[in-house]
């Protein structure tokens, strides 16, 4: 019986765009989080990102869709409703628009970069950003090959995104997104997810799609919380 239940799950892991393969994997990350003992779930329900700000790992072997270390260079990023839009200092500056809706710098068609999103080599999205003014939610949308540019059930958001002038980590693991799929071809980043009442502005250091590779230590604490795992199924 149990090794026919194990055979079972190899194979849903298995296969592609299945929803209960979608249901194991999140089940594992809150498993793994939890074990960890920090994490942060969104405040949306629309997604199933899990959000982190300022962890302590940061991506590696990732692909960069956005570091704007030239002067005046937005590297293919649009300047949509973004006020007073620069490329200075290392980052993309802009102001929020008081007259418009919310600031989104998008970057579109990329899909020949070969960011595969059925590996897991791109599993996390990690974006660098400095806020001042009024703080509300910063918000990403993506659009892949096969769901194709911007749509509401293709976002993660997070209203605790600090907005004190001081660069913070924004990190997004999609393992268990549904929509994370196929390969990515569209990003869009709200800053801000409102108008301006109050001068506000940010700074996007960077935007990088990779993996997170787990310290030594951390790789220990999933052994453990695999063994926990093993151990409450037996029961
Ligand atoms: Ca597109
Ligand atoms: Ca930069």
């Amino acid at each position: 019986m149990k090794k026919m239940k194990k055979a079972h799950s190899r194979l849903l892991t298995a296969s592609g765009s299945n929803p209960v393969k979608t249901m194991s994997i999140k089940k594992t990350t809150m498993s793994l989080a939890a074990a960890m003992g920090t994490f942060a779930l969104s405040a949306s329900s629309i997604n199933a990102a899990v959000i982190s700000i300022d962890p302590t790992n940061n991506v590696t072997n990732y692909i960069s869709l956005g570091e704007w270390e030239t002067p005046n260079d937005f590297e293919g990023w649009s300047t949509t409703n973004v006020a007073n839009a620069s490329v200075s200092g290392g980052s993309y500056n802009g102001d929020v628009v008081t007259t418009a809706n919310d600031p989104q710098p998008t970057r579109t068609n990329f899909s020949n970069l070969a960011i595969n999103l059925d590996s897991d080599n791109y599993s996390v999205v990690e974006v660098r950003i400095s806020r001042t003014g009024t703080a509300s939610r910063f918000d990403l949308f993506w659009g892949t090959t096969t769901a194709n540019s911007f749509s509401g059930t293709r976002k993660a958001g997070t209203l605790t995104v600090p907005s004190d002038g001081n660069f913070h980590i924004i990190q997004f693991d999609m393992s268990a997104e549904a929509s994370w799929e196929s390969t990515l071809d569209d990003m869009r980043i709200d800053p801000f997810s409102d108008t301006a009442t109050a001068a506000r502005s940010f700074k996007l250091d960077y935007v990088r799609v990779g993996q997170v590779v787990p310290e030594p230590s951390t790789t220990a604490l999933i052994g453990l919380g695999g063994i926990a795992l093993i151990l409450r199924r037996r029961k």
